[in-house]
């Protein structure tokens, strides 16, 4: 029997900006491969320990085993690949998602290949193909590695450096709703009825994002926008209502951008009884669809303000003003939708005066929630390509650090201290 495993080595730390979401990445191969009859187990470490992944791993005996990648889970994606080199040594062991798809090479140090960006029909393909060819790693070769896009095998005796694809919207429509039977739903829905009081998971409704913001990557899903056919979509609403969830944190990067879609989507997700949350930008929305989100559900949006001073907001290449941030702030808390803000401070080229603006900001705004972090340059981004590798011995493991991991002219212990302050500040308001 052939078996794939697909590992989100993901160990949850309990830190206190820990948000928890079964990983869609894998759940949408999983049901690609399920559809091409592939014996699929997703091992979602997220609950778990590294030892019960060896454990579970092993028994389960996988030929080819899958291990998502990003930036911050670096380090556990290799010390998982080092495990399957000795416990599993005939296993093929492949690299996908975020970090994968910008540094394939690094990768395949350690991994016989990479799928680089939206892997739904190359990977779950060249598995078929692996196994139709006697599941052997030395007989690669015999397959048609030039078919699957984002292909990166640089090892046994194979140069394969395939183009990435996206997948179009009619594409999208013939694939099937992720499969998430594999995840522990139950532990997700504590983890989220104690800190929010509701069971909320995430979908993905666009893919893609047009905006060319410095400090982003964009290394899946690109900046061609796709939205899927609402069709699909509330399907799979049916689906995560069905697992016990009652509301729903839309990933999308930009899902507030095509304004008669999003009119469509408050439509019919209004009378379900599910509330929503989703990212928004600055930009782009009226005050009609405002009262619609909030009508039909929408608890929360997530605003990317990044900045109180105009010069940084260039810097950033947001392309949002100020005073568009302060508008929208105001136009969804009128609405009686609550607004969480993140800002970047410390940005390459800021001064102690423009930071000094961001913390006036948040604290003039009417919002719920706010965050401050330092950028990170992410591979991928036009900031990263600017500043270059990270200072030695830094890393991104941790979420929303405050620690630059380039040099700065900015005092760091300056920086904390104004973020406390402006956060002590901030819940003394509320
Ligand atoms: C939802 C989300 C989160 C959620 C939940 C993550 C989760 N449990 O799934 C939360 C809010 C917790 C989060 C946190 C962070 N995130 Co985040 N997140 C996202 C977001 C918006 C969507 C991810 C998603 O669900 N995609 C939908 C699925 C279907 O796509 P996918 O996972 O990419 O899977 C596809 C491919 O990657 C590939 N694939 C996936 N797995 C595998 C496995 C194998 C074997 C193969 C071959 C292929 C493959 O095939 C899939 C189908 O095409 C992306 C942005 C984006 N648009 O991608 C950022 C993104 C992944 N996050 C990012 C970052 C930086 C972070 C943080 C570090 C931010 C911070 N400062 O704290 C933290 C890290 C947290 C952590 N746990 O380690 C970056 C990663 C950049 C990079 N180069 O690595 C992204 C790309 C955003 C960005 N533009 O900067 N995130």
């Amino acid at each position: 029997m052939s078996r794939v495993a697909v590992v989100f080595p993901y160990f949850r730390t309990r830190s206190a900006t820990e948000m928890l979401f079964p990983p869609l990445g894998a759940a949408t191969l999983a049901a690609q491969l399920r559809r091409l009859g592939i014996d699929t187990r997703v091992f979602d470490c997220t609950f778990g320990t590294f030892e019960e992944l060896r454990t579970d791993l092993a028994a389960y005996r996988p030929d080819i085993v899958g291990v998502y990648s990003m930036v911050s889970l670096t380090a556990n994606t290799l010390r998982v690949a080092e495990m399957v080199r000795t416990s599993l040594p005939q296993a093929l062991l492949v690299a996908g998602g975020p970090l994968p798809s910008v540094f394939p090479a690094r990768y395949t140090q350690h991994f016989d290949a990479v799928f680089r960006g939206e892997a739904d029909v190359s990977f779950p393909r060249f598995c078929r193909d692996f196994f139709a060819h006697g599941a052997s790693p030395l007989r690669m070769g015999d397959l048609p590695l030039d078919t699957y896009g984002g292909l990166f095998v640089p090892n046994h005796g194979l140069h394969v450096d395939n183009a990435t694809v996206h997948h179009g919207v009619s594409e999208l429509a013939t694939f099937p709703l992720p499969d998430r039977s594999d995840f522990d739903h139950a532990a997700y829905q504590k983890e989220w009825l104690q800190k929010t009081g509701s069971k909320a998971t995430s979908i993905i409704v666009t893919l893609g994002c047009p905006y060319g913001c410095d400090f982003c990557s964009k290394p899946i899903f690109g900046s061609v926008v796709r939205r899927r056919s609402l069709d699909a979509v509330f399907e799979e609403i049916a689906q995560i209502r069905r697992l016990g969830y009652d509301s729903l944190w839309i990933a999308d990067d930009t899902f507030t951008l095509n304004e008669l879609y999003l009119a469509e989507f408050c439509r019919r997700i209004a009378g379900l009884r599910m509330s929503w949350s989703c990212l928004s930008r600055a930009n782009g929305i009226s005050e009609a669809t405002v009262r619609l989100m909030k009508e039909s559900g929408c608890r929360r949006v997530y605003l990317g303000l990044e900045s109180g001073s105009p010069a940084t907001l260039e810097l950033m290449n947001k392309q949002v003003s100020v005073e568009q941030g302060i508008r929208a702030a105001d136009l969804y808390r009128r609405a009686g939708i609550e607004v969480a803000a993140f800002f970047i401070v410390g940005y390459p080229g800021e001064t102690v005066a423009s930071i000094e603006e961001t913390f006036t900001l948040a604290l003039s705004l009417p919002l719920d929630e706010i965050s401050f972090n330092v950028p990170m340059p992410l591979p991928g981004s036009k900031l990263f390509e600017r500043l270059g590798e990270p200072d030695e011995g830094k890393d991104w493991t941790r979420e929303n650090e405050i620690t630059f991991v380039f040099p700065s002219d900015i005092d760091e212990s300056w920086l904390r201290r104004r973020i406390d302050e402006t956060m002590g500040a901030f819940a003394e308001k509320k």
